[in-house]
């Protein structure tokens, strides 16, 4: 938009006293913040109108993103960002004598997600509406997102994340829009006068489900696309008789959007859960077609003009939703609003691990759910029915929606939606050849691959402005639109000049993030250090003990010999674990122990540090990703489905130490073996161990003189503190078979680890392998995957840039 820094400041000084009645003089950090948030909101309030007036006019087909997490991070800098402000506004303020940082410090983030999936859902928004896809965000306005970590004695202790304690201004609550959602009661059907089965209900509890909606802006695009997140409310109601018995209603329903489950691949089948799903998708589904239902048209051609898309399992009860409205409400028969859900709905799957994959039992979903229990009993009965005749009885038994008193959500998106996708070709591969092979029979032409990505914006033209700025004076500024063009840059992979300037833009990042550690946690680091980063959220299969366990041999081989050649490292950490996962918080208290131990070890000085961030969410990643050197992707291979960090830290100029896992792969394809260092087993050779059965973990413990120190000093007091920790994890990697291969990778980690350290020391060759996967960094751009989404999934038009 056009701004002129005057008009600016005249804009902000005139909000500042229609907000607050106060002249800047008088205001505080907490109330410019507000007063820019709500000048940025009128600043998009035109387009966002306008956005949604275009859309309906032309008809236009609308994506919805169905995701139970959307981890947004801080929305002020992306706005003014998007908006094309970013520079004017700052310099505005200075001219104020505003700071625009320390008013963007104060905006809390909502940590409506657990990690990646909700990050991806997040980028993906954002992208939508970069590249002009008419797409909107559905999901849960939770009152208190992902719980805040903090280390008590290096154990994990959570406390609650009230994220909407002053406010929220970014969102807007839309009472008109408001729908009912139905739980529990008694449901029969009859026939009307003119033959139709109608539903009856009686006992049903209702909740009333009020929209909150967030602009989502487009890059300087004019676009505005919405996120609609729901809260859980009672129903308005003038006869109440007993007052202490709506309290306690009250209380009950308000909990469904009180707080985001914590877990992420750990399934508990609670009922709250099973709750909030519903709620969301429901109220979602009821807004979609009461929006269909302005252009007149007939509900056969639902698909023609809606796209739902289901984001991991956590809302495929859309399906049975949807069939619900065009059944009971709409009056279709059965055949006709099938083939209708069918071609609206699509599927995609983040996962392989068999914890995370959800399955209800019949009891609690027959119970909350009934109408909805009765149509996946029907669509359960016609597929096996169809299946029966098509396929051997093993599949039908194998693919059928309700099995062993329980209903599988997998099953049910798959079945229910046209297209069915994972999120990294290697990914996609191993859901058509081992984990879902049956569905790949059964339904070949439904899967496909659409690769992860992240947005630029965000996690490069935020993040690491000093980069941004050098990218530009090389290669100009397109590559912020078309982010292919970045491959522009390899034009100076010899230019000592540039390599220099980049490895000083580096040194900068990592002394700025030393200062904040510095001042966070009283510790010191050495920016002359290689600062080695792993962030992700803490599983036992993305290994990292692995790095821990190579931290020690570190340690023990400086204890040895003082004069050690090993180029000092900075280990920098960064996870939360599910709260009910006792393995994972083991995990967390011995690297806070080892931490303690080689932090103060005088004698190892400057050598070794390890820094645990405390609370690891978007806000710190936006700091540290810019300072890594090195990026840890040593997940065992086939277990991540993708990952995304991978993509930020090389989009920095991170050097990736990755097995080939998840998008590692592609990243390894794009830079090419010199420039990323892979090491450990493959996915195939994982899958012949667990078809021999051969593994045998303690032979690695017995035979590898590292390793057996090592691993001894889990167990002999060397880390004081951790003693039950270091003897329940020597136990699960030595006696109870090491399920993740941690010690048969120990070794090639190890040499990985040298060779890193090897590379290092050559500046030049550093930053030339920096600079080629910052240029190949362009193809992971969320632009495209959710372009691809829009034209092979959705249809639904978007601007395509070329790729
Ligand atoms: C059912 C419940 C316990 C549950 C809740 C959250 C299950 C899973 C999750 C979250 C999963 C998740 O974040 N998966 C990650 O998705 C990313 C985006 O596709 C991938 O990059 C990453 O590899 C995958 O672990």
């Amino acid at each position: 938009m056009d701004l002129s820094k005057r008009k600016f400041k005249e804009d902000f000084k005139k909000m500042l006293t229609e907000v607050y009645s106060m002249d800047i003089s008088e205001s505080e950090t907490t109330e410019q913040y507000v007063t820019l948030g709500n000048l940025i909101r009128s600043y998009s309030s035109k387009n966002w109108g306008r956005t949604n007036q275009r859309y309906i006019e032309k008809k236009k087909k609308q994506a919805y993103y169905f995701s139970m997490e959307f981890l947004l991070g801080r929305m002020l800098k992306s706005n003014l960002l998007n908006l094309g402000i970013l520079d004017t506004v700052r310099d505005g303020l200075r001219d104020l004598g505003i700071d625009l940082e320390e008013i963007a410090q104060i905006e809390p983030d909502p940590g409506l997600g657990n990690g990646g999936l909700g990050r991806l859902a997040a980028c993906f928004i954002d992208s939508m509406a970069t590249s002009e896809i008419p797409a909107h965000g559905n999901g849960i306005r939770f009152k208190y997102g992902l719980f805040k970590q903090k280390f008590v004695n290096g154990y994990q202790v959570e406390l609650p994340e009230n994220w909407l304690q002053n406010g929220n201004v970014w969102e807007t609550r839309k009472m008109h829009a408001a729908v009912n959602v139905r739980f529990y009661g008694k449901v029969w059907l009859e026939q009307t006068s003119a033959g139709v089965l109608e539903p009856h209900y009686e006992d049903t509890q209702e909740v009333l489900a009020v929209p909150y909606d967030t602009p989502v802006v487009g890059f300087n695009n004019d676009v505005i696309n919405t996120l609609r997140l729901w809260s859980a409310e009672v129903p308005p109601q003038d006869d109440i008789t007993d007052y202490w018995s709506y309290i306690h209603q009250r209380n009950q329903i308000e909990s469904i959007s009180e707080v985001l489950y914590p877990d992420d691949s750990n399934y508990e089948g609670r009922l709250l859960r099973l709750k909030q799903e519903y709620f969301f998708v429901s109220a979602g589904i009821q807004s979609i077609i009461r929006h269909y239902k302005k252009m007149d048209l007939s509900m056969n051609h639902l698909a023609e003009k809606v796209a739902i898309h289901i984001n991991d399992t956590h809302p495929a009860l859309c399906v049975p939703e949807l069939m619900r409205i065009l059944l009971d409400e709409e009056k279709m028969d059965w055949e006709h609003a099938w083939n209708v859900t069918v071609n609206v709905m699509s599927y995609t799957n983040h996962t392989i691990m068999s914890e995370a994959l959800e399955k209800w039992p019949i009891e609690m979903i027959s119970t909350l759910l009934p109408r909805i229990y009765q149509i996946i009993c029907e669509i359960d009965r016609r597929f096996t029915m169809k299946m029966s005749t098509l396929f051997e009885r093993e599949i039908v038994e194998r693919t059928r929606i309700i099995e062993g008193g329980h209903v599988k959500m997998a099953h049910m998106a798959i079945i229910g939606s046209h297209s069915v996708n994972g999120v990294a070709q290697l990914h996609t591969t191993i859901l058509k050849e081992k984990v879902l092979h049956d569905f790949f029979l059964v339904y070949p032409s439904k899967f496909n691959n659409k690769t992860n990505g992240i947005t630029q914006r965000r996690w490069l033209m935020l993040a690491n402005e000093p980069l941004c700025d050098l990218i530009n004076r090389k290669i100009g500024n397109e590559w912020e639109t078309t982010p292919t063009e970045l491959k522009m840059l390899k034009a100076f992979r010899d230019d000592e000049k540039t390599l220099l300037e980049l490895a000083q833009i580096k040194r900068l990042n990592k002394e700025r993030f030393a200062e904040h550690i510095k001042k966070t946690m009283d510790l010191t680091i050495n920016p002359d250090a290689i600062f080695d980063v792993q962030i992700k959220r803490l599983h036992a299969y993305k290994r990292q003990l692995l790095n821990l366990l190579h931290i020690l041999s570190l340690y023990f081989q400086l204890k040895d010999d003082p004069q050690a050649d090993i180029h000092p490292r900075v280990f920098i950490f960064g996870a939360k674990a599910a709260p009910s996962y006792t393995y994972a918080k083991q995990i967390i208290k011995l690297i806070n122990s080892v931490a303690d131990l080689i932090n103060h070890d005088a004698a190892i000085a400057d050598k070794l540090k390890i820094v645990f961030v405390e609370n690891y969410g978007v806000s710190l990643a936006e700091k540290i990703i810019p300072a890594a050197d090195v990026s840890e992707q040593i997940s065992l291979a086939s277990k991540e489905a993708s990952g995304t960090s991978n993509m930020k830290l090389m989009l920095n100029g991170a050097i990736t130490l990755a097995t080939l896992d998840g998008a590692n792969v592609e990243i390894r394809d794009r830079v090419g073996e010199k420039n990323i260092v892979i090491f450990g087993l493959r996915e195939d050779e994982v899958y012949q161990y667990y078809h021999d059965g051969s593994y045998q973990s303690r032979s690695y413990y017995e035979n590898n003189p590292v390793l057996h120190r090592v691993l001894n000093g889990l167990i002999d007091g060397t880390i004081p503190g951790a003693e039950a920790e270091g003897r329940s994890v020597f136990d699960s990697l030595v006696q109870y078979g090491d399920e993740y291969f941690v010690l048969r990778d120990f070794e090639a980690y190890a040499d990985a680890q040298k060779h890193i350290d090897q590379l290092y020391r050559d500046t030049l060759q550093w930053q030339k392998m920096a600079l080629i996967n910052i240029a190949g960094a362009g193809v992971f751009s969320s632009d495209y995957t959710v372009q691809q989404y829009a034209s092979q999934i959705w249809d639904v038009s978007s601007k395509v840039r070329n790729i």
